[in-house]
């Protein structure tokens, strides 16, 4: 029996072949896709307890909702802990490295969200405070201030993070009803974020968020993502605009006028959340490889230890 009130999807009998195969849109393929995830564990050998996903982008673009949906979605209810909404500067003004419990088992996960400040015309975001991020240099609760951003001086700076405190992964969100008239100096600030992602081999997904106001008929039942047209050529822009192959772009409706559980927005969202996962582990693996071959890592009685310097 379901533990959460659902709503939708109806299937419609759509003959558009899709653009990408969709999931079994069933209770039980649900409720393996959260078990999967529940289940979840680094790579053993990274001796990391859990995987840290940065949420970047653009204000607005629903970094923080994507973290309330997710977290909705194990608490088996809509929750709101993030602040969102729509303002001319961010709403999140603070570095957050999000744990999420979940409600059935009553155990944390093994991976967090991490929030950040979005990026906006005005101020650009400091690629160096954005490099200690990723490099586990900002302790969680850190208050950005653009005018005066952390540097390795400052107080709060962590000077010896380890794989544990590092990103493994990095989400980039972007709002697909609007991708089409991204602000220059946005797009600008996300090409000079890539450039410092791929020189750390920093596995990349982009979350299209707001499905609902680029196609109606996804609007009126998610299950016809994958058939609409109109979301496959969102998708392409999307992924010739950030550079990345079609694969590495997830459409998701994050949970914002519900007030139930929406079983077909949850899976398009632990679908793209399995797959950050799956990059993070890639991304430990090698920073292993890389440890290894630098003579940085030694077997111990316990298991391995990593060390960074
Ligand atoms: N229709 C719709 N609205 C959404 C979706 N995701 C987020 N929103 C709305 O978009 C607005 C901005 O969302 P936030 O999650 O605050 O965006 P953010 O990226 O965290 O923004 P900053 O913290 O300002 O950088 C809010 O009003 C959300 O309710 C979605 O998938 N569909
Ligand atoms: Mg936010």
């Amino acid at each position: 029996m379901s533990v959460f009130v659902v709503e939708g999807p109806n299937r419609k009998n759509n003959s558009n072949k899709p653009w990408r195969e969709p999931p079994e849109w069933s209770d039980e393929a649900y409720s393996k896709l959260k078990k999967l995830l529940v289940d979840y564990k680094p790579m053993r050998e990274a001796n990391v307890s859990a995987a840290n996903i940065l949420l970047v982008g653009q204000i607005g673009a629903g970094k923080s909702s994507f973290f309330n949906s997710v977290n909705s979605i194990f608490r088996g209810k809509i929750t709101s802990k993030a602040s969102s909404g729509s303002f001319e500067h961010s709403v999140t003004t603070a570095f957050r490295k999000y744990k999420i419990k979940d409600f059935t088992s009553g155990k944390f996960l093994n991976f967090r969200l991490c929030d950040t400040r979005g990026f906006e015309d005005e101020f650009e975001i400091d690629l160096h405070e954005i490099s200690f991020i990723l490099d586990g240099n900002i302790p969680d609760q850190y208050q950005f201030n653009p005018m005066v951003p952390m540097t390795s001086d400052s107080p709060k700076f962590m000077k010896d993070p380890d794989l544990q405190d590092k990103i493994h992964c990095v989400a980039i969100v972007v709002d697909g009803s609007t991708v089409d008239v991204m602000p220059e100096k946005v797009r600008k600030q996300l090409k000079d974020l890539q450039v410092i992602l791929n020189l750390r081999n920093l596995p990349q997904v982009v979350l299209m968020t707001k499905l609902d106001k680029v196609c109606p008929e996804v609007e009126e039942d998610i299950s016809n993502t994958f058939a609409s047209a109109t979301i496959s050529k969102a998708v392409k822009t999307v992924g010739e605009i950030m550079g990345l192959p079609r694969g590495h772009v997830f459409p998701v409706k994050n949970f914002e006028k519900e007030t139930k559980l929406n079983i077909g927005a949850g899976f398009l969202l632990m679908d793209a959340l399995k797959q950050c996962l799956d990059f993070a582990d890639d991304f430990m693996d090698g920073q292993l490889d890389k440890m290894d071959s630098e003579g940085k890592r030694t077997r111990e009685k316990t298991g391995y230890m990593c060390t960074l310097s």
